[in-house]
């Protein structure tokens, strides 16, 4: 288990083009028996060309709007000057906007990270190959260690920016850019949007993420990820505020196909709130239908909404009034039945930033908020599965 907490990081001195971590993002593109030369001088001019934000005398103008009519002309451009997968690179332009141009700028990370807009052509853009990727999952997403797990983030962007450089590979100097560690995978257990206040900025890393490296990231959904909890709970008055409606329309459809469970080793279930009395076996998960809103009840509400309690005998009512609360006994007889070793879900905020339950800690929360919506004295938590 490792907390997070505050690093410096090296300032790097800015050139007006292609950063050169950046390019180091493009194996995939240089993998593909393009002329790798040839092919980078072509995103180095799309990038100068199309993909930085309009600027007069240095100011930035109207970014959303203009940054946005460069970016589709950037689009057209790449279809037109044969860039092998474009979705790709515009994949590391988000990825670089959102990550590596903050936390190698002292003067935004990590005591002020700013407000990044996107424009919503990108935006859109990302939210169709995002939603795309999700079509491809079932609801049920099985593989292997190593895994590092993440749970709740609820907006807290900055938060999700220190785990990503903690967690990266520190001591290969060769890797020491890259926002993921090689050769691990990254589960994240829900709850991306509302709360906190950078909703947007989260869920567009993540979704870039997983079209980039769509193996090695692997987003489950959470009860914030729904059209109704993110109405009331802050991720619509953002993209309202930031954007417009429509586009918090487009999210919450791209979420409806987000998978529920992941398995890791046939021995590890993870969910974002529990397992479900209605659940019977994983070929049910496995043919659970897709897209899906999530209902009221039944067994999509109960792995979103379902607790642990260690007071409860039976199972009973969750007084969140979504979802059941299951004790050690109900634990032991699942973990038997489908011969599990452990449960891991998020849901609930941990002092520590995870929490164990039950006699021979089989479920532990995971919880990546730290001092939750400034209310909590909490720290924030990722779990390493070796
Ligand atoms: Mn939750």
């Amino acid at each position: 288990m490792e907390s997070t907490g505050s690093t410096t990081s090296k300032s790097e001195k800015k050139e007006n083009s292609l950063p050169k971590e950046h390019m180091k993002f493009l194996p995939s593109i240089t993998e593909q028996q393009l002329d790798q030369k040839q092919n980078k001088k072509k995103l180095q001019s799309l990038f100068d060309k199309y993909l930085r934000p309009a600027s007069v005398d240095g100011k930035t103008i109207d970014v959303q709007k203009e940054w946005g009519k460069q970016f589709k002309e950037a689009v057209a451009a790449m279809a037109k000057k044969d860039v092998a997968d474009e979705s790709i690179f515009i994949m590391d332009v988000i990825i670089y906007y959102l990550y590596h141009d903050i936390i190698t700028d002292k003067s935004k990370y990590p005591k002020s990270v700013p407000f990044i807009d996107l424009p919503i052509e990108m935006i859109e853009f990302l939210i169709k190959k995002a939603q795309k990727q999700f079509e491809d999952e079932r609801p049920l997403v099985q593989f292997e260690a190593p895994v590092k797990i993440f749970g709740d983030i609820h907006g807290q962007y900055t938060d999700l920016l220190h785990m990503f450089k903690e967690m990266g590979d520190k001591n290969k100097t060769e890797q020491q850019d890259y926002i993921l560690s090689k050769n691990c995978r990254y589960l994240f257990m829900g709850d991306y949007v509302n709360r906190g206040k950078q909703s947007c900025e989260v869920i567009c890393l993540l979704l870039a993420l997983k079209v980039r490296y769509p193996t090695q990231i692997i987003i489950l959904r959470g009860n914030h990820e729904s059209q109704a909890i993110t109405r009331i709970y802050g991720f619509f008055d953002e993209i309202k505020r930031r954007y417009k409606i429509n586009l918090w329309q487009q999210f919450y459809t791209c979420f409806n196909h987000m998978p529920l469970v992941a398995l890791i080793d046939e021995k590890i279930m993870c969910m974002h709130g529990g397992f479900s009395k209605d659940m019977h076996s994983f070929d049910q998960i496995e043919s659970l239908p897709k897209p899906t809103d999530i209902p009221d009840s039944g067994l999509v509400a109960d792995l979103v909404w379902n607790d642990p309690d260690e007071d409860v005998r039976d199972w009973e009512e969750n007084e969140r009034g979504c979802g059941w609360v299951f004790g050690r006994k109900q634990l032991d007889e699942f973990l038997k039945k489908h011969d599990l070793d452990l449960i891991c879900r998020g849901h609930q905020v941990m002092e520590d930033g995870y929490g164990f339950f039950g006699k021979h800690k089989q479920l532990v929360t995971i919880f990546s908020a730290k001092n939750y919506c400034g209310d909590f004295d909490n720290d924030a938590a990722v779990m390493n599965v070796d």
